[in-house]
């Protein structure tokens, strides 16, 4: 059985997703972030880095990587709709996008979230979030102009594991309402995604527990 170290709100979610979506039988370890247990020995054991998600295989070897991992568990259980396979003419748009959204969009986050990692002084960080906020809308802008240009999800009518990571990374955004506002079409494809029941059922689980009711 799979075992995925999870936690609310971080990029554990898409991995989630694509297990529900391959209706495969997994554990959920919460690792509760808000008390620093992936910093903890017992979790950096599992991944030295401290990072959420980590993904334990049947065999017991440790994937890390949100979108290794859900690109992973895609094509060893046969998601070929939501991961284009190799000789998919859909593969090459959809490799591009989930590799911008793991690599850029997602990374644009972190000097926002984690500014003491950018400066070791304090007064510094008002400063470098103010900067983050702004790279970070950069980062959207190319996504809104693809999905614009070719939706509603990046791969047209096609749903992918490339709109899960956009409906991911928007669960980042501080203010969602002026992410949709500003970005409509990012706003559509991360409703639709959002409709669907495996999708919804991941979001809903998130809620629950970070009002406290896992
Ligand atoms: N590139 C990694 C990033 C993982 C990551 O940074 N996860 C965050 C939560 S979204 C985390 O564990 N943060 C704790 C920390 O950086 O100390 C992935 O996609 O899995």
């Amino acid at each position: 059985m799979y075992r995925l170290y999870w936690a609310e709100g971080t990029a554990s979610f898409a991995p989630q997703a694509v297990l529900e979506e391959a209706g495969l039988a997994y554990e959920l370890v919460r690792i509760d972030t808000t008390r620093g247990e992936h910093s903890k020995p017992d979790y950096l054991a599992i991944n030295p880095a401290g990072r959420v998600p980590a993904l334990e295989l049947p065999d017991g070897a440790i994937l890390t990587e949100s979108a290794a991992i859900s690109l992973y568990l895609a094509e060893r259980h046969g998601l070929e709709e939501i991961a284009p396979a190799v000789m998919d003419p859909d593969r090459g748009t959809f490799l591009r996008w989930l590799f911008y959204l793991a690599v850029t969009l997602q990374e644009a986050y972190k000097p926002f979230y984690y500014p003491e990692r950018w400066s070791a002084d304090p007064g510094d960080r008002p400063r470098i979030r103010a900067r983050a906020t702004e790279r970070i809308i950069e980062c959207w802008q190319p996504v809104e102009a693809h999905l614009a240009a070719n939706g509603p999800y990046h791969l047209g009518e096609r749903f992918s594991l490339a709109d899960i990571f956009v409906l991911m990374n928007s669960t980042w955004h501080v203010t969602p309402e002026q992410l949709v506002e500003r970005f409509p079409a990012v706003g559509r494809c991360i409703a639709l995604a959002s409709e669907r029941p495996v999708i919804a059922r991941c979001l809903a689980q998130q809620k629950r527990v970070s009002v406290g009711r896992l």
